[in-house]
């Protein structure tokens, strides 16, 4: 079905660039994972224990045939991964007292209350989705692994979080490279439900949509140490973690805020070029002022985006329009 828009509201700007214009067209993400999506690699935990590979794969077949729209894959967890589940959320509960940013604390028990979480239980995508709507507006998505930053990214545009629902192997439970259930939902989950955090990510997904290579790696190093990574200052001056990876690992929530590593200001001159490693504890984090700030930051780093037209979102559509940008 052709997208029936305000003739008023189409710039003819964007023709000859892809991006999604409609929630469906995310659609078209699923089978583009990049390594460790269906395979992986021979140095992962989980590589040499073939029932684990069997039991991803499977699961990852879900978020492979989901379209926009239909009802979310529930997944029976098997016990073994309620037993993963259960020492990773216990030693987090504990390692947050001190150490995870207000927002985090406060949303948490709310979804305890509402969404099934607990040390027994791995919760269901569908049940956050549904919260985080009621919040924010943000949905979930299942995801087989890992995406391109700029199909990612362009998800946010929508208020879209792609999420894994394999759970890490249970050898090393305190710190996985790459995503997994622990991550998304007690790493990103509880921040989509906060209006600020959840309008700066909505802001990068703006800004990536038809955005060239170079300012696609920027924006996905800005969101790298600010969604991912990203330490925070509190009312009392205190330093805590708000980023999704920092706050699924106990080993790198300790590290991070024990003094060793260097913390900068998050800025737009240091923070888009900022180098990082993803297989191990970061060298550098980047402290934000607070969510507002960081997405006054990314609108300024917008407006230096090499773009010919300019984009913003319908929540009545659930489509972009296309702007001349003037
Ligand atoms: N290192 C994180 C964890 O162990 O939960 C996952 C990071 C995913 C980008
Ligand atoms: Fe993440």
């Amino acid at each position: 079905v052709e997208n029936i828009q305000n003739p008023k509201n189409i710039s003819e700007l964007a023709n000859d660039v892809w991006f999604p214009r409609k929630k469906r067209d995310l659609d078209t993400f699923a089978e583009k994972v990049l390594e460790m999506g269906e395979d992986l690699p021979s140095d992962h935990p989980g590589a040499l224990d073939p029932e684990y590979r069997k039991r991803r794969y499977d699961i990852t077949q879900f978020a492979k045939q989901y379209k926009s729209g239909q009802k979310l894959p529930h997944i029976e967890y098997t016990q073994s991964e309620k037993d993963t589940w259960k020492v990773i959320y216990n030693a987090l509960k504990e390692a947050y007292k001190g150490r995870a940013c207000a927002e985090h604390l406060h949303i948490l028990p709310l979804l305890e209350k509402n969404c099934g979480y607990s040390p027994d239980n791995i919760p269901q995508i569908e049940d956050i989705s549904n919260f985080l709507k009621d919040c924010t507006g943000f949905t979930l998505r299942p995801v087989m692994g890992l995406l391109t930053s700029r199909d990612f990214l362009n998800a946010f545009a929508f208020r879209v979080f792609h999420s894994t629902q394999y759970i890490r192997h249970h050898s090393k439970p305190f710190y996985t490279p790459e995503p997994d259930v622990c991550h998304e939902l007690l790493g990103h989950a509880p921040l989509l439900a906060d209006p600020d955090f959840a309008e700066f990510c909505h802001e990068i997904g703006l800004a990536s949509l038809g955005a060239s290579d170079e300012d696609i790696n920027k924006l996905a190093t800005i969101f790298w140490f600010t969604v991912e990574f990203g330490l925070c200052k509190e009312k009392d001056g205190s330093i805590r973690a708000y980023g999704a990876g920092v706050l699924s690992s106990k080993g790198e929530l300790e590290y991070a805020l024990s003094g060793e590593p260097e913390l900068k200001p998050l800025s737009l001159t240091d923070t888009p070029c900022q180098s990082y490693p993803i297989t191990k504890y970061q060298p550098v984090y980047f402290v934000a002022e607070s969510f507002k700030s960081a997405t006054n930051l990314v609108r300024q780093f917008a407006a230096t985006i090499d773009r010919k037209f300019d984009v913003r979102y319908n929540p009545y559509t659930e489509t972009i329009e296309v702007l001349d940008n003037k």
